[in-house]
């Protein structure tokens, strides 16, 4: 295990540990995970609005949180020892839609109705609309807090729930997300983890343009926060980081994935122009060309 220069060793650590999980199910969850970017792409192309280059970033962290890790059931959606997911950067839901549809909360034949006025599916997440959808996102920076305290609150019940809250990287210049960090730690919140979709981008440049953030695993330590880091498109890392995380105690989890905007489209990644973007015609069939080419590449 390599550990990074100014932490501790239990306080900090990096990949590679594994891998602990069947190549089989990782084949499958990788593959799910190009299958739903294709989704996402029909959905922003179809409404001419959303956001691709943050959706597809987090596709292999939700695919592995719903389908692997979280303990949720969609025939009980309101489970009161279900584990929370805190989708904080909500401007990117298209996919957290794609994948709760998928799971069984609410049908896939919903999802071209993103963004269209009365769908359930509207541009940013509302749980009081959406199925599976707990946390209302939109205006960045409130994830930590309020996974700090739905945390808090499952120790005060004497639950064993746990909740995951999933950051971007450009979410991170928000001063309350820092306060979020301090509280988690003041209170030792071990059933909460963080991963903090790390692409580089954000809306209109790159994160190290726009406001600096490195170097970032010391930062999350400095804050008293056990922080593991991780490929975040490699999907054994991510199960695996997943698991670390609950072998942690006394501390609140980071879980620093690097991952690439657009990822999956060559012209999409690493490029603020598809934060947002919306593909023409030809754009649209290169990207559903290289997306189906990527699911194949994981199919047996
Ligand atoms: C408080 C707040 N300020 C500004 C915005 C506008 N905004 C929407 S997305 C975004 C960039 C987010 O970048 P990042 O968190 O890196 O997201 P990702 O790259 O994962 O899509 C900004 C500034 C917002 N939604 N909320």
């Amino acid at each position: 295990m390599t550990v990074l220069s100014t932490q501790s060793a239990a306080s900090t650590s990096v990949y590679p540990y594994g891998p602990h999980h069947p190549e089989a199910m990782v084949a499958d969850l990788s593959r799910r995970a190009y299958d739903y970017r294709t989704h996402v792409l029909r959905m922003v192309y179809g409404r001419k609005s959303g956001h691709i280059g943050g959706a597809f970033s987090s596709a292999e962290i939700l695919t592995a949180l719903y389908f692997h890790h979280l303990r949720v059931d969609p025939n009980r959606a309101d489970w009161v020892d279900r584990d929370r997911l805190v989708f904080s950067k909500g401007h990117a839901c298209a996919m957290l839609y794609t994948v709760l549809a998928h799971r069984g909360f609410f049908p896939v034949e919903e999802l071209p109705t993103f963004r269209s006025l009365n769908s359930r599916l509207q541009g940013h997440p509302e749980p009081q609309k959406t199925p599976g959808v707990e946390v209302a996102a939109g205006p960045l920076g409130h994830g930590v807090a309020i996974g700090a305290g739905m945390a808090l609150a499952a120790r005060m019940d004497g639950s064993k729930r746990k909740v995951y809250v999933i950051l971007g990287d450009g979410e991170l210049n928000s001063g309350v997300i820092w306060e979020g960090m301090m509280t988690a730690a003041k209170f030792a919140l071990d059933n909460l983890v963080v991963i903090v979709d790390y692409n580089g981008v954000q809306q209109t440049g790159t994160t190290r343009h726009v406001m600096p953030t490195e170097p970032i695993a010391d930062k999350w330590a400095a804050f008293n926060w056990h922080v593991i880091e991780i490929h975040g498109h490699n999907m054994a890392q991510i199960l695996d980081a997943l698991d670390r995380a609950d072998e942690v105690h006394g501390r609140p989890v980071v879980i620093i994935a690097r991952t690439t905007k657009g990822k999956g489209v060559s012209f999409m990644e690493n490029s603020p122009t598809w934060h947002g973007g919306i593909p023409d015609a030809a754009q649209f069939e290169t990207a559903l060309d290289e997306l189906n080419e990527g699911a194949r590449a994981w199919t047996a």
